[in-house]
């Protein structure tokens, strides 16, 4: 044989073998093995009729049989593998037996779960959550909620400026409470709005076991007619109890911010001592069986105003909470520094 002959055989072999290999139903991939492979198969003794070729021509055509029998041999095991009979016997010092090794669990950060049980709460009276920017023009942050320039009411909270402005020249400043969203909101928004907002602040504050200079909090807001601060107190107290027990009871104490009037701070009941802390003293609300956990109010006239809401119309209350407070509570972490340094010890302990 020629070596023209002997590649129009292979072609041949070649196709044969496609053609069985392809077929429904699934020829035995043993007896294919044999016919082909085989010790007297048909690939098998086409490559031992090489030593009739030419030796320049031999290697050539030598190469192109091994690729044709390397194809035939990876079908061959797909089809196996198909049909469930047996592949080579592979050995491995694998001990099927054997355990598995334990695979560490995750699980959410106390701040996180906190975050989730808060937003439960709220969600369950109908709050959506609404989301802003971390780097804040310095008019959602400070002017549209009743912050003017060099206003007094600035220096409460001690704020990171950006040294840069945006595409349009404003201000830029980290965010240094979860407030701005309101405004944001409340312009791309016709009224009613019911919205919760958390997310991360900053400030530029020094640290200790009740402080950070980056925190988190979660915003309120609710807008409607006739919206008042009786609204605002059920809904707080609404939320505590569900949070911290039907016992919990919520107080509200007069403060200032320039975007609400009237203003408080919301104070809940000591969940530890419950208020009875005159043998041993509470260490969390000093014995005075209150604990600090929010600023709150009724939203000022020009907030409404600067987002083309009339006040004549349209009335409504906010509040702010701090999430590393509500998080030290429900967990007893007495310091807040705990919560950032992800000790494991810690972490484990809240799921
Ligand atoms: C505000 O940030 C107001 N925006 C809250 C508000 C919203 C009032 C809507 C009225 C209406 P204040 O600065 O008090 O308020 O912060 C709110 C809460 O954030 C505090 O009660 C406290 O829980 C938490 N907080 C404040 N400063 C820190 C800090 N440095 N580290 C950790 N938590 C803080």
């Amino acid at each position: 044989m020629n070596a023209t002959g002997w590649k129009e055989k292979l072609s041949a072999i070649r196709d044969s073998f496609s053609i069985s290999a392809a077929k429904i139903p699934a020829e035995n991939p043993e007896a294919l093995e044999l016919r082909f492979l085989g010790r007297k198969g048909e690939l098998a003794l086409l490559l031992r009729d090489l030593k009739d070729i030419p030796l320049e021509e031999r290697k050539t055509l030598g190469a192109l049989g091994n690729t044709v029998k390397e194809e035939m041999t990876a079908i061959l095991t797909g089809l196996k593998a198909v049909s469930g009979a047996p592949g080579p016997a592979v050995k491995t010092d694998l001990d099927l037996t054997l355990p598995g090794w334990p695979l560490p669990k995750g699980s959410l950060h106390p701040l996180t779960v906190t975050l989730n049980r808060m937003g439960e709460c709220f969600s369950k009276l109908g709050f959506s959550i609404a989301e802003g920017p971390l780097i804040e023009e310095d008019y959602f942050n400070f002017e549209a909620l009743n912050f003017p320039p060099f206003h007094p009411a600035r220096d409460m909270q001690d704020t990171f400026y950006v040294d840069l402005k945006d595409a349009s020249g404003k201000d830029l400043l980290l965010r240094t409470h979860t407030s701005p969203v309101q405004i944001r909101t409340m312009k791309n928004q016709e009224p009613p709005v019911r919205i919760i907002s958390p997310g991360r602040v900053f400030r530029s504050e020094a640290v200790d076991a009740s402080h950070s200079f980056v925190f988190h909090q979660i915003e309120g807001l609710y807008i409607d007619k006739g919206v008042s601060m009786a609204d605002l107190k059920w809904t707080l107290e609404t939320f505590m109890k569900d949070l911290f027990g039907s016992s919990a009871k919520v107080r509200f104490m007069p403060s200032y911010f320039p975007f609400v009037e009237p203003g408080a701070e919301v104070e809940v009941s000591c969940v530890f001592c419950r208020g009875k802390s005159d043998t041993v003293r509470c260490p969390v609300c000093k014995g005075t069986g209150w604990i600090e956990l929010l600023g709150a109010g009724v939203v000022h006239p020009n907030v409404l105003k600067a987002c083309n809401y009339d006040p004549q119309k349209w009335s409504g209350f906010a509040f702010g909470a701090g999430i590393e407070r509500f998080a030290m509570l429900l967990y007893g972490i007495s310091d807040m520094r705990m919560l950032y340094e992800n000790d494991l010890r810690i972490l484990k302990q809240v799921h």
